[in-house]
Formats: C-alpha cells, sequence, structure tokens
C-alpha cells in the first residue's frame, strides 16, 4: 500500500492559475518574513515566552492549507506553528500582537507563540504537547464525517512527534475509523538536537502507513509543487470517503530548535539549504514565465510593509492588566 512519490524531473502539470501561484507565494514569503522579524525582535528582548521559528518550512504549510477551506477544514499544529497559522488564514496582525503578549491579539495576549488558535479559521492551535495535534484531528475528522460535509482535519507533527503513542494511537483509530484525516510529519531532521536518523525507528516516517493500512508517501518540502501534489492526493480522498493519509515532508529548519538554540549539533545544513534548496527561490524559477517577476516583487514589497505594521502595532498595543486574569477562563456552549 505504501508508495513512495518523489519529485518529478520533468515540471509537471500542477494545475494552479495565475491568482493561486500569486497566492501560494504570498503565504510563504508572509511566512519567511514574520519568522526573520521574529528572529531579529526576539533578540531585543521585547517578547515574551518561547519562540520557535518555521523558516525554511514554508513549502509544507502552504502546499498542504492550499487545499483547505477556512470553514469546514481544521488542522492542529504544533509548538513551531506560525507557518501553519498564516497558511490557515489567521490574521497576520493579531498573530504578531499575540506573540508579543498583547489584548489585541488573537488569544488577548495569554497564549503567545505556543498558543495561537483561530477556531473561526479552523486552526485549533498551536500546541505545545509534542504530539498533542493528532488525537486532536481524529476528533474534528469524526465531527466532520458524522456532519457529512466534506471536512477534512489535518494533523501536522514533527519527526519527534511521529514517535509519540499519541500520534500512533491516531494513526491507528483514523484507519479504523476510516476518518477523513490526512497526517503531516515534518521531518527536519530534528527533535530539539536529537537527529532523526537516530530516533526514528526504520528510518521511514511514512513507511508507518502501510502498518495502518493507509497511503503514505514521502516528499521533497523544499519542492511548493510536490507538497501540494501529495497533498491534494490525501486531502481529496479524505474528502471522497478514502480515508486517512499519511505524508512525510523531508525539510529543514532555518534556525535552531528555538531562538537561543546555539545549535552545536548540526554545522553547515543551513547554508547549503539557504543556497541550493530553498523553497521560495525555488518557487520564484519554477513559475517563470507563468506569473511576471513584477507580480513577485510587489508580493515582497507588500509583505515587508504588512509585517513592519504589525510589529509597529504590536509594540504600541496595551499589555493584559489584572482585571484579564478572570475572563476567557470559561467558555459557554449554551
Ligand atoms: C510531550 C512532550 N514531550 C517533550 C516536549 C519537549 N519538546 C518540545 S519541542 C520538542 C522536539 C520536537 O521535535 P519535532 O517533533 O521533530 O518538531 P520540531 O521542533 O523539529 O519542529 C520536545 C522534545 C514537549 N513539549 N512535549
Ligand atoms: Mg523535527
Amino acid at each position: 500500500m505504501t508508495d513512495t512519490l518523489r519529485t518529478p524531473q520533468v515540471p509537471h502539470e500542477h494545475g494552479l492559475d495565475g491568482p493561486a501561484l500569486l497566492d501560494a507565494y504570498r503565504t510563504m514569503r508572509t511566512i519567511r518574513d514574520f519568522e526573520e522579524r521574529l528572529h531579529e525582535e526576539f533578540a531585543t528582548g521585547d517578547i515574551p515566552g518561547f519562540v520557535h521559528l518555521y523558516a525554511g518550512e514554508e513549502a509544507s504549510a502552504t502546499g498542504v492549507c492550499a487545499h483547505l477551506d477556512d470553514d469546514r477544514d481544521v488542522i492542529a499544529s504544533t509548538h513551531r506553528g506560525h507557518g501553519h497559522c498564516i497558511a490557515k488564514h489567521v490574521d497576520v496582525k493579531s498573530m504578531m500582537a499575540e506573540i508579543y503578549g498583547r489584548t489585541t491579539g488573537s488569544c488577548h495576549g495569554k497564549g503567545g507563540s505556543m498558543h495561537i488558535a483561530d477556531l473561526s479559521k479552523g486552526m485549533l492551535g498551536a500546541n505545545g504537547i509534542v504530539g498533542g495535534g493528532p488525537p486532536l484531528i481524529c476528533g474534528a475528522a469524526l465531527a466532520a464525517k458524522v456532519r457529512g460535509d466534506g471536512g477534512v482535519g489535518v494533523a501536522f507533527f514533527g519527526d519527534g512527534g511521529s514517535n509519540q503513542g499519541t500520534t500512533l494511537e491516531s494513526l491507528n483509530l483514523a484507519s479504523v475509523w476510516q476518518l477523513p484525516a490526512v497526517f503531516v510529519a515534518e521531518n527536519n531532521g530534528y527533535a530539539e538536537a536529537t537527529s532523526a536518523e537516530w530516533s526514528v525507528g526504520g528510518g521511514s516516517i511514512a513507511a508507518r502507513a502501510a502498518a495502518f493500512g493507509m497511503p503514505g508517501v514521502t516528499v521533497d518540502g523544499f519542492d511548493f509543487f510536490a507538497v501540494h501534489e501529495a497533498a491534494g492526493e490525501a486531502v481529496a480522498r479524505a474528502r471522497s470517503g478514502g480515508g486517512p493519509s499519511l505524508i512525510e515532508v523531508q525539510l529543514t529548519r532555518y534556525y535552531g530548535h528555538f531562538e537561543g538554540d546555539q545549535q552545536k549539533y548540526r554545522t553547515d545544513e543551513v547554508r547549503h539549504a539557504r543556497a541550493e534548496l530553498d523553497c521560495i527561490k525555488r518557487f520564484r524559477e519554477r513559475v517563470r514565465g507563468e506569473v511576471t517577476v513584477a507580480q513577485l516583487d510587489a508580493i515582497d514589497t507588500e509583505v515587508a510593509r504588512l509585517i513592519d505594521e504589525a510589529v509597529s502595532e504590536a509594540q504600541a498595543a496595551p499589555l493584559p492588566t489584572g482585571a484579564d486574569l478572570e475572563t476567557d477562563v470559561y467558555i459557554s456552549y449554551l
């Protein structure tokens, strides 16, 4: 049942028109600029808590979420969640304010980087619990199946998360219940400083799918189009009642595990990835002739302005006060 989908040597038909290509580019550029700016701002000491950056991994969130609707489809994210949020259309300014701990943030400044959520966009939340997302997605996918609205649940998790019992139980449950779920393992080579080559038993996360009777594929996570194609197949299968799938996306993070990580466990990988593999550079080359350089550059300018505004508005926004301690503690569903 398991098959390996390799990045095609010859460019294949991607089925995306100009506006869809520009949308994908805008999402990847927004994630990159958001993260690179956070890297700078975190160093000033103004941002509370831990921050885990997603730069380098943009093609994964973007290629998967391009297939999802805001209303019926949901995702569960990880501690490295900013890219997933942006790709699922969470408002960038409210995300930045959340990371700065301000009342204008998506969770009123009470969550911070690792707990950004926006249920109105189907973003169930970043998650400080490694392996916390897959069980949530079984619940969300079961709800979609019961509703019968074609909704799909997508769980993003890392190579470290792939070894958690919660993830393996979720793969099993999704298979037994034939849930409309897609499991996206973002294998960036490390869980903190632990190499995936050492920690992933059997060597392949995708190959584990066979044990649960679901399709599993490995894709080049530096190639937006490879991710987009694999995710398209998995989401279509889930929507049409074909059950769950597992996609292992192989990529690299450009920064440390968290901001402040000295990264003594790796040497030349990031320089190589930035120079030779970068998903945004590759995307620009690949779409030559389909959209213009001027269109791509205009998006760069637009995104740079958005990130500038997001930071200055977050810095100017109020912090929560003592009175805010007792709000948002309970929710009434009545
Ligand atoms: C249940 C649990 N165990 C341990 C941790 C500490 N921890 C935080 S991130 C992390 C590594 C996760 O690695 P991976 O899943 O590969 O994601 P990546 O950071 O590479 O995106 C660990 C062990 C945690 N947050 N939750
Ligand atoms: Mg990892």
